[in-house]
């Protein structure tokens, strides 16, 4: 099996506060320089931006003074040795995007997803990444009857096609979620992403970003998800994290809930060679809403330190023995096996 180094990024939305729908912070903000001097010092190599990430208050800024902060934040992250992983416009935030971005009812709001969108792929590029992610968030429904389904697709096409047109050297990286905040959302799988892709002017640069808590939320496995979007050559990012069954979006530590899941996403990662294209490992997790400021940075370093213990783990499988079980049909032993290598006992 090929030794794959993998490379890991965070976004710095990934050092939260603790804030939930129910209770306001429970950690003060910290700066982006200290998320980014613990970025360094736990030895992960790019970090993640939502675009407002990058330039703060976006929509008060000219397209010229976007792109000197978007010059100024490259510079920063040029001498501290960090790569920008991908840029992610933010258009779930804004009055403008209330009902929903690229498919809202509202023209004036759709032209508004859509020039955010365009600034977006401008700051990724003074940034030096190809990669525009689109996590969908409000393209979708809290009642039925608000919108088509049909029209909401041609809408999204729309949006793409005018993203790709804007600039020939972007990809675009669809982050299916199912819900959360929409009852229902148009794009809620990766079968969903790679067949919206075929419908755009170039397909080839649509592809997908999958995260492990929004499978779980879709009811499919992860790991499948993973072989299914890298039998396309389309998982261009990934979103390890880990989720609780159906519930809102928990973003725990990588491996926190399953384990084994998590041993069987690194396990096809390994086998598919994710990241010798040059993909990064991304951890969308957040902390525990108790956890003390001393601690702040442990759910980022253990999902890391987890990671690579499973990559070990992996690596250590005896394929041969399993292979074996497989031809007897003897799962039964396969199951137990998979246990004990995990518990560490062969
Ligand atoms: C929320 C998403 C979110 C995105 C991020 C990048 O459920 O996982 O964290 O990944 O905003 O677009
Ligand atoms: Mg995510």
């Amino acid at each position: 099996m090929p030794q794959n180094r993998y490379r890991f990024c965070f976004g710095p939305w990934n050092v939260s506060e603790g804030q939930d729908p129910y209770g306001p912070t429970t950690r003060p903000p910290q700066s982006f320089d200290w998320k980014l001097d613990q970025l360094k010092t736990l030895g992960f190599d790019a970090m993640m931006f939502h675009d407002d990430d990058a330039v703060p208050d976006i929509d008060d800024k000219s397209e010229q003074q976007i792109l000197k902060e978007a010059k100024q934040l490259r510079k920063r992250l040029d001498d501290a040795g960090v790569a920008a992983e991908m840029v992610a416009p933010r258009l779930w935030f804004s009055p403008m995007t209330m009902d929903g971005a690229y498919t809202s009812n509202d023209p004036k709001c759709r032209r508004y997803a859509i020039d955010r969108s365009l600034r977006a792929i401008d700051i990724a590029k003074v940034l030096g990444t190809d990669i525009l992610v689109l996590w969908l968030a409000r393209e979708g429904t809290y009642l039925r009857e608000s919108k088509s389904g049909r029209r909401s697709v041609e809408l999204l096409v729309e949006a793409f096609d005018k993203m790709l047109a804007h600039d020939k050297s972007v990809r675009l990286a669809i982050e299916p979620k199912p819900n959360e905040p929409m009852d229902h959302a148009y794009i809620p799988t990766i079968g969903h992403a790679l067949a919206i892709a075929q419908l755009t002017r170039d397909s080839k640069r649509v592809g997908a970003l999958i995260e492990t808590a929004h499978c779980i939320l879709a009811g499919l496995d992860p790991a499948d998800e993973i072989d299914f979007a890298m039998s396309f050559g389309k998982l261009w990012s990934l979103h390890l994290n880990d989720q609780n069954g159906l519930k809102f979006d928990q973003d725990k530590p990588f491996g926190s809930n399953n384990l084994r899941s998590a041993f069987n996403q690194v396990r096809v990662l390994e086998r598919n060679q994710y990241g010798s294209n040059g993909e990064y490992v991304c951890f969308d997790v957040h902390p525990f809403r108790t956890t003390r400021v001393e601690h702040w940075m442990k759910h980022l370093e253990n999902s890391r330190r987890t990671f690579l213990r499973l990559v070990e783990k992996v690596r250590s499988f005896d394929e041969g023995r399993a292979a074996e079980l497989i031809a007897n049909r003897d799962y039964q032993a396969l199951d137990q096996m998979v246990i004990e290598h995990l518990l560490g006992r062969e």
